[in-house]
């Protein structure tokens, strides 16, 4: 303790020297410094209490990796010291509509008013859309069809978009919306859903626990279980993002701790106690998985929500694993004039073997994923970009995922009635990338209206994906201040928060 004390009053005294070298005049600043990663405990300022966290820490390995402040490596040293010390009892990490950078938690004083001019625009059309009878997909359908097939795609896509314009402005009334969807779906869990007979399920699904069910294709013999490993991953990987925005609005209003509570025990003690339950397995790290890349993608977010929230190691262990298989396997860099972009496969079959290593576990490959399957990939990754997680929070990283949407899925000179490329990979095999281009997707761009990519425009700097989804929105929407689709206007806020 004596040591810990003393180690802070060295560093409180460099802070003073530190924050005359480093605060510099950004009380205007609109965009908050990547130094506010420092608010640990999410109160909008950085003081004593974080610092205490930041001392705790110092020059040691960190477990957690999101702790760490700059420099990617896992560690707080003196450039994490001084990036502290920049924004130490300065305004700039208040989260509010005119100065914020990507964090759920809302402004309490928000305000259209007071975003930047060219952020009003789509948030009146975002939030327009909440009242429209005719959006399409419709959410609030989607969120009571007890499918988890529809939960974990339909309902997914749309509240990962409302968490990015969240994220982007601070409003209530978005946070509002989201909770409003996940009330339905809440709404419809059961022990026991009645499709279960068809295949004699029953038995097995009146364990106590609640759950969805999966009602894709009456004739799949998972008709009416509650065990299809693909959407029960991507359907509580939502739930969880979802969770986590009322967890750290715990403190605006008391529903947003009842539901935050409500959510985080349905995850661990109703659909995780279920499986593990299910396969007899109470200790492993992994208790469910696919081997497929998008699932495996946005499981990630179950996990690093989870870990958030309850703190326990076993989801930030789960995390790096799924952290480490992404960056060393997953993703593969392909360099293209414009810059490095990423390319990957649909199937996923690298596994751990006992000594720790990652493997090939023999699945048969499938070739670059498919346009139209990135949709869930794409919203995994860009929603643990805008979470600041580890690998996801690197800037190059941000800018690769951007590339493979505006120049190998969307082909050069593209007007919004292009074909897009079948696959990730652009439709071309590049030799020693190991992977190949087998797609048939013969989607035109138009379907990107109700697609996660939108949101890859944010860190398009050559705004090539700003300028076509934009036009893409004025030819489509025929009432623009009414929208249909929510994707264009929800990820235009995110996109304009990053250019104001
Ligand atoms: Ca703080
Ligand atoms: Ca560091
Ligand atoms: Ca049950």
């Amino acid at each position: 303790m004596k040591s810990t004390r003393a180690l802070i009053i060295i560093i409180a005294s460099l802070i003073f020297v530190g924050a005359s070298l480093f605060s510099g005049p950004k009380v205007n600043a609109i965009v908050q410094p990547a130094a506010c990663l420092s608010d640990y405990n999410l109160d909008g300022i950085v003081n004593i209490g974080d610092f205490n966290v930041f001392a705790q820490h110092y020059r040691q390995d960190l477990y957690d990796c999101s702790k760490d402040i700059v420099g990617g490596n896992c560690k707080l040293d003196i450039v994490d010291f001084q990036a502290l010390a920049s924004v130490y009892r300065t305004q700039q990490c208040r989260n509010t509509a005119e100065n914020r950078g990507f964090v759920l938690k809302v402004d309490p004083a928000f305000s259209e008013s007071k975003l930047p001019e060219s952020m009003k625009i789509w948030h009146q059309r975002l939030i327009n859309s909440f009242t429209n009878v005719s959006v399409y997909p419709n959410p609030y359908t989607a969120a009571a069809s007890r499918d988890a097939y529809t939960l974990g795609r339909t309902v997914n896509n749309h509240q990962t978009a409302l968490l990015a314009a969240l994220r982007a402005t601070g409003d209530p009334a978005i946070l509002a919306e989201i909770d409003r969807i996940m009330e339905i779906a809440r709404s419809t869990l059961a022990d026991v859903h009645p499709e279960c007979s068809t295949f004699n399920l029953c038995a097995e699904q009146q364990d106590g626990y609640l759950n969805w069910t999966w009602l894709h294709d009456p004739q799949s013999s998972l008709f009416g279980s509650d065990t299809h490993q693909m959407d029960e991953m991507l359907t509580h990987s939502m739930v969880a993002s979802a969770a986590y925005a009322f967890f750290v609005n715990k403190d605006f209003d008391q529903k947003y701790l009842d539901h935050a509570n409500f959510w985080i025990d349905y995850l661990e003690n109703h659909f995780e106690t279920k499986i593990r339950t299910r396969k007899n397995n109470s200790t492993a790290i992994t208790f469910i998985d696919e081997n497929l890349t998008h699932p495996y993608i946005q499981f990630a977010r179950f996990d690093y929500y989870m870990y958030k929230m309850t703190g326990k190691a076993k989801y930030m262990d789960d995390y790096k694993k799924r952290e480490k298989v992404a960056k060393e396997k997953i993703f593969i860099t392909r360099i293209l004039p414009a810059g490095e972009a990423f390319v990957w496969e649909h199937r996923m079959p690298w596994i751990y073997n006992t000594a720790g290593q990652i493997v090939n576990g023999g699945a048969v490959w499938l070739g670059c994923q498919s346009t139209s399957y990135s949709v869930y990939t794409f919203g995994g990754t860009l929603d643990l970009e805008l979470e600041n997680a580890p690998f996801y929070r690197d800037s190059l990283v941000k800018e690769k995922f951007s590339r493979t949407m505006s120049n190998l899925i969307i082909p050069n000179n593209a007007v919004i009635s292009t074909i897009l490329t079948p696959d990730v990979c652009g439709g071309v095999t590049v030799p020693g990338e190991g992977i190949s281009s087998t797609g048939s997707d013969d989607d035109n761009f138009g379907r990107t209206i109700i697609w996660t990519h939108v949101g890859q425009s944010i860190w398009d700097k050559s705004d090539k994906l700003k300028t076509l989804f934009t036009t893409l929105y004025t030819t489509d929407e025929s009432n623009q201040n009414i929208p249909k689709q929510i994707f264009i206007p929800a990820y235009m806020l995110a996109v304009e928060r990053v250019r104001n």
